[in-house]
């Protein structure tokens, strides 16, 4: 599907839709507006390249530096219209000149949003970072976690998303509870360095890098943390970091409940942590999770929606704009789940009746409406498509000759 909205095939397609939407009694217009201010922010770290740890890949035309990946996050962003943010990882993206990163972006319509410390590539984090026993070592990441602050309010992010790969590796290692007390020292001097309008997003993993136990494991540690540290503070989930046949949406639906839901690292997965391309293994559970986020964005809840993703052997920019593609349609999909009839099934113990509606709304073929957002928005019919036909990936292989390409280092 190439063409426009405005002619063809896909213009009925889109009245179809908008029909039988009006039919099931839902606000045709209402949806398109929520579509239109859905946001999806692109890390930095997916257009650089990226592997497993037996072997990184190099890709032609991979960006050297924090600038071409932002101009590559913009690519995104053209085609698909929704996703004018980039998360940083620090020192990944470390420059000289904060500003110079925050006006590069700018000036390509884009903004620079989540500030990732990263507390797990340096020697001495072998046991930790803060929660490691040595005093020192806690020290030198608590600067670091300052010093992101710092980058943070330069390149105008109101965001430090915390993931940290702190545990040990066999029992009797070290003690939970002085782990635990560690860290929650070091997370306070964060805290309250963070100015007011500042957010600390809290990650949690129940595996990997540490095979026996991991200080921040589940949705509970990392409630129980930032409850402790203060109302800024809030959980981030990220699809990849539970163990096999967690529901997810259920931990989504209880941290809304607390009023600490901080934001989302979407990918998708079949083993483990596997960051592959969102939606591509997962569509029911995203639906599923939009489904529960509908009301809270309704009351205008802040919560932030970022992917996390690694591209190893696929083209990465091509895999970032299927990523948001794939959320705004789980989105649009959420959006047509007719909530009135569904809590009266659910009132009157109508079991499948409330299951249909779901299943009703998941099995509709939104793809006609997401195109004519995203031309609403100025982006592609068809992003994919129009990417491969800009002739960007090109360009970027001629000109990103010479330098070292961006990666985990
Ligand atoms: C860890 O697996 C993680 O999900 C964290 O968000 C890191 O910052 C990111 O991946 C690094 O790739
Ligand atoms: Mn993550």
């Amino acid at each position: 599907m190439r063409e426009g909205l405005v002619q063809g095939r896909s213009r009925e397609a889109y009245e179809r839709l908008v029909s039988s939407i009006a039919e099931r009694g839902l606000d045709p217009e209402g949806i398109e507006g929520r579509l239109r201010a859905q946001r999806v922010e692109t890390p930095s770290w997916g257009y650089g390249n990226s592997g497993t740890r037996f072997k990184v890949f190099s890709q032609p035309g991979v960006p050297r530096d924090p600038f071409e990946k932002i101009a590559d996050a913009a690519q995104v962003h053209r085609h698909t219209g929704i996703s004018p943010s980039v998360a940083i990882h620090i020192p990944w993206d470390a420059v000289e000149d904060y500003g110079a990163l925050r006006e590069h972006a700018e000036s390509l319509g884009m903004r620079i949003g989540a500030v990732n410390p990263n507390l797990f590539q340096d020697e001495d984090y072998r046991l930790g970072s803060v929660c490691n026993p040595d005093e020192k070592i806690r020290r030198k990441a608590t600067d670091h976690l300052l010093e992101c602050v710092r980058i943070a309010k330069e390149v105008g992010s109101e965001e430090i998303s915390l993931w940290l790969a702190d545990g040990t590796n066999y029992p009797g290692q070290d003690s939970f509870s002085e782990r635990r007390g560690r860290m929650l020292g070091c997370l306070s001097e964060l805290y309250d360095a963070m100015p007011r309008g500042m957010r600390l997003l809290v990650e949690y993993k129940p595996f990997e890098p540490a095979f026996y136990h991991t200080d921040i494991p589940d949705w509970g540690a990392a409630l129980t943390i930032c409850q402790r540290l203060g109302e800024r503070a809030q959980v981030l989930v990220d699809l990849g970091h539970h163990l096999q046949g967690t529901n997810i949406e259920q931990i989504v639906s209880l941290l809304l409940a607390e009023g600490r839901l901080g934001g989302f690292h979407f990918n998708a997965r079949r083993y483990a942590d596997d960051d592959l391309i969102v939606g591509s293994t997962n569509p029911f559970e995203l639906f599923l999770i939009y489904v529960e986020l509908l009301e809270a964005e309704e009351e205008g809840r802040h919560i932030s929606y970022m992917i996390d993703q690694s591209h190893n052997v696929e083209p990465k920019i091509e895999a970032m704009i299927l990523s948001v593609v794939n959320l705004q349609e789980a989105y649009a999909k959420a959006l047509l789940v007719d909530r009135r009839a569904l809590r009266e099934a659910r009132l009157s113990g109508d079991v499948l009746g409330a299951h249909r509606i779901l299943q009703e709304a998941c099995a509709t073929d939104v793809r006609p409406l997401c195109t004519k957002v995203r031309e609403d928005l100025g982006a592609s019919p068809d992003p994919v498509g129009a990417f491969r036909e800009s002739g960007y990936m090109q360009k970027a292989t001629e000109e990103r000759r010479g330098g070292t390409p961006a990666g985990w280092n």
